[in-house]
């Protein structure tokens, strides 16, 4: 109904022609008769974009005039994937679109994969972002997303004779989602010194001179909500070098290269997406880009609280911040910099506005992945800061010591500063005592960090402060757009869409498992699904597979902890026993299809020989006459969004198997199970709530337990080592170099068999296979099976990402949504 009052863009199929193609001529100066996909696609995305920019305005206008507290999600990654079907299923005119493409010549799939992803994230962190993101404008709240304009996103990954290669991910050349503002720069310091000079009352403040200044220029992209008006904004800095700063002696002393060498580091600052995903490697620029990003940030937050001439002391009623993991740590050291330094507030004053202010969520508790800054560092980058951290860091001590006398060990354990040789700032104290609320992504998470990594921060400030808010997905994304014939199938049971705004509705399916037109068109969706997938791996890998069989796919970063090499040491256990089997037992097996996906860090050698060796063993197995249907291996190359829109609701069996503990909580489970797939899964992460909602019997959990993982790690070391005698077998398989050179994979196996199997595969290895050969037997009874689908997907409401904002909103933030028309 809002739609009427919105007069500007197209209604119908008509209006939307004319506009896409005054874009083409016009905007893009092309003509029709040589409009190609690429241009169409550029002619719809302008035509949506208009609307939405009408709508974007008017939200943004409603919330400034609004006395309400806004949210800001800090966070260095985004990773939104394809921006113009979500426009158009938000602006709600997708069906015109169709139509008016069709009379032009087009196709809509086709037109809609003209778009490049935005690929501003590694995985899980980045994605979560983009679906809170949808989640808040879809919900109604005051939002907006603070991050880094790179202009380049994660790696193109190629696989190149079964190895990976990394190409440059240049995203930029058209992008019609994103405003530069020219208007809105902000001057960030770096380097310099600080003194101390007495202000006008007599009082001592410290001055930050000299150094270097870079300025950071906002992009805007926006953010629509679904079935609402509301269209937040995600802001977006890209680095430049500062007008004010250009070296105008160099330039004219006949340096000219050496003007535009400056010009050239500024903007390295928002060059690149670091590609470590649980890993830290502690690089001077990655430092620099979260100072940048942090101050930009925070500068343009406290001008917007300035403009309502308010009390200080009201800050934490107007805003709050959440902060994606530590990346954006330093904000609660600017803000504490701003209201001290700048603005002249008492040390404890701000000290309560910043902690009032901020909230942590952790998404790791792996010892590699925590971010520590050496203090060198820290000191030559960022002289102030450090100082304020040093200060931060003193009266927290003095507060533990009082409470907890003669603790020297609890100090040293709590202390902000590891006192190594450098010394370094453990990011992750910084933003836990910085911030009025930290928690985990997953049940088992939080407990995991209230047991471990801040254990001492639990005794010091109560259980109070941890908490947890399981992750969830959009319905949105993860459903109506990758899924749309389901979510339509869906919606014809249970009269409406309306459970793509509340999932929970999503239960009344359970009424319908007797329905047996209903089953068999869902049966049918599938099938069509999968056939889609069958094609495109058929275009791309070449590889045929048959849409029958069972698919069985893991698609995530690759990590030793997420353990691929587990299910592809399982895959060759799978290939051995089918060589060894005679031809009437082959007939009895259920024919799969084992699907990857995934990248390497670049600079992770284990997890890029786990690929190659995924690679290898495809090239064996499906080349092999014995295996033929019943055993297909595939790598899908550059797994991305847009690809998870693809193998989502293509999967028979997913595989979410880390090593126990290890994994947060993982959202691809949710995608996947949302999408009528199973799971074979550890008891880990958000698996456990998933098993809980949806009952044990409709999920494969197999593995050791996280409570006995330390245990048996122990006993790798001091007891005797007993490879699993399947995996040996496994073993022997590529020793004797069934998949090629051996040697490539050495280092793979020898780190179970020789250097204590961290990860628990060899553990592991006998439940794994045996669960999987229970996935077999379920699969031939395919009325069984699709009992099991349908009853999970019913189950699934929880794992709305629009619970977790109410959750965090609630508990948290304290805020409100802003409803247009107050809520009409
Ligand atoms: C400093 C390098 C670095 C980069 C990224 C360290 C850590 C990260 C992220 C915190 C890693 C990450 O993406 N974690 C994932 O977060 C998801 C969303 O909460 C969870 O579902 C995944 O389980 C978790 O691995």
């Amino acid at each position: 109904a809002w739609r009427k009052h919105s007069a500007q863009g197209f209604t119908t199929k008509e209006q939307f022609e004319d506009e896409a193609v005054r874009h083409i001529e016009t905007t893009l100066a092309r003509s029709l008769f040589n409009c190609d996909e690429l241009a169409a696609y550029s002619g719809t995305a302008l035509a949506f974009r208009d609307r939405l920019v009408i709508e974007w305005n008017r939200t943004q206008q409603r919330q400034s005039f609004a006395d309400q507290k806004r949210v800001y999600y800090l966070s260095l990654e985004f990773l939104m994937g394809r921006a113009m079907d979500n426009a158009m299923l938000n602006v709600g005119m997708k069906d015109a679109a169709r139509a008016g493409l069709n009379e032009l010549g087009f196709n809509m799939e086709d037109v809609i994969s003209q778009e490049h992803d935005a690929a501003l994230g590694n995985g899980g962190l980045g994605r979560l972002a983009a679906c809170f993101l949808d989640s808040m404008a879809t919900m109604n709240f005051p939002a907006w997303g603070y991050g880094l304009r790179y202009r380049y996103g994660i790696f193109k990954q190629e696989i190149v004779d079964g190895f990976q290669v990394e190409v440059p991910d240049y995203w930029l050349d058209f992008n019609p989602w994103e405003f530069p503002r020219h208007d809105v720069t902000v001057d960030i310091q770096f380097y310099g010194y600080v003194s101390r000079k007495t202000d006008e009352n007599g009082k001592s403040v410290a001055v930050w001179e000299g150094g270097e200044i870079v300025d950071a220029v906002a992009f805007d992209v926006p953010i629509p909500g679904y079935g609402t008006p509301t269209t937040n904004n995600l802001r977006l800095w890209s680095s430049q070098a500062s007008k004010g700063e250009f070296d105008f002696q160099k330039f004219n002393s006949g340096n000219y290269e050496g003007s535009v060498a400056d010009q050239q580091r500024a903007e390295t600052i928002s060059a690149v997406l670091y590609p470590n995903e649980n890993f830290e490697t502690g690089k001077e620029l990655r430092l620099k880009q979260q100072y940048f990003w942090c101050a930009a940030s925070l500068f343009d937050i406290v001008r917007r609280f300035k403009k309502g001439k308010k009390a200080w002391s009201t800050f934490p009623e107007n805003v709050a911040i959440q902060l994606n993991d530590t990346h954006p740590t330093l904000a609660i050291v600017e803000l504490q910099r701003i209201l001290v330094d700048l603005e002249g507030l008492g040390w404890d004053e701000a000290w309560n506005i910043v902690i009032n202010t901020f909230g942590y969520t952790n998404h790791t508790v792996m010892p590699e992945a925590l971010e520590k800054w050496s203090v060198p560092l820290m000191q030559n980058l960022l002289p102030r800061h450090l100082q304020i951290v040093y200060e931060v860091n003193a009266r927290f001590l003095q507060m533990v010591e009082k409470k907890f006398p003669k603790d020297r060990d609890l100090l040293t354990r709590v202390s902000i500063i590891e006192e190594t040789q450098p010394k370094m700032v453990r990011m992750a104290h910084l933003a836990t005592i910085g911030s009025h609320k930290v928690n985990g992504v997953a049940e088992l998470h939080s407990d995991l960090i209230r047991t471990t990594i801040f254990k001492d921060f639990v005794t010091i400030y109560g259980p109070d402060k941890f908490t947890n808010v399981t992750n969830g997905i959009t319905p949105r994304r993860w459903l109506h757009q990758a899924n749309p014939r389901l979510s339509e199938l869906i919606a014809s049971k249970l009269g409406g869409y309306d459970f793509l705004t509340d999932l929970t509705k999503l239960n009344k399916l359970e009424t319908f498992l007797d329905d047996k037109a209903f089953k068999k068109e869902w049966q049918e969706i599938k099938y069509a699904n999968k056939v889609r997938l069958a094609q495109y791996i058929q275009k791309t890998t070449g590889v045929s597979v048959n849409p029958k069989a069972l698919f069985d796919i893991q698609v995530k970063r690759i990590h030793e902890y997420k353990r691929q090499q587990l299910n592809i040491l399982g895959v060759i256990h799978r290939y051995l026993t089918i060589k060894a089997m005679s031809p009437e037992e082959r007939k009895k097996l259920a024919p799969r299809v084992s699907i990857f996906g995934g990248k390497a860090a670049p600079g992770y050698w284990m997890a890029k020989t786990i690929i190659h060796l995924v690679c290898a063993v495809g090239e064996v197995v499906n080349k092999d006459k014995d295996v033929g249907d019943l055993l297909k291996v595939v790598y899908v190359e550059d797994y991305n969004v847009s690809k998870a829109e693809i193998l989502t609701p293509a999967s028979d069996i997913s595989e979410h198997i880390s090593t126990a503990g290890t994994e947060a909580s993982g959202t691809s489970n949710m995608k996947f199970v949302l999408n009528g797939g199973l799971v074979i899964g550890t008891c880990d992460g958000a698996n456990i709530e998933i098993t809980r909602e949806i009952g044990d019997s409709n999920i494969f959990l197999f593995g050791n337990l996280a409570e006995d993982v330390e245990d048996l790690r122990h006993a790798h070391h001091y007891g005797s080592f007993q490879l699993d005698p399947d995996l040996a077998k496994v073993f022997s398989a590529i020793k004797s170099g069934t998949f090629g050179d051996a040697g490539r994979f050495a280092a793979l196996c020898d780190s179970i068999t020789d250097h204590g199997d961290y990860y628990l595969v060899s553990d592991d290895f006998a439940s794994y296979i045996q669960t999987h050969g229970l996935i077999d037997e379920a699969f031939k009874d395919q009325d069984a099976w699709l009992e099991k689908c349908i009853t999970s997907v019913s189950r699934m409401g929880f794992f709305s990402s629009d619970r977790c904002i109410d959750q965090y909103a609630e508990e948290i933030w304290n805020a409100e949504p802003l409803p247009p028309d107050g809520g009409a």
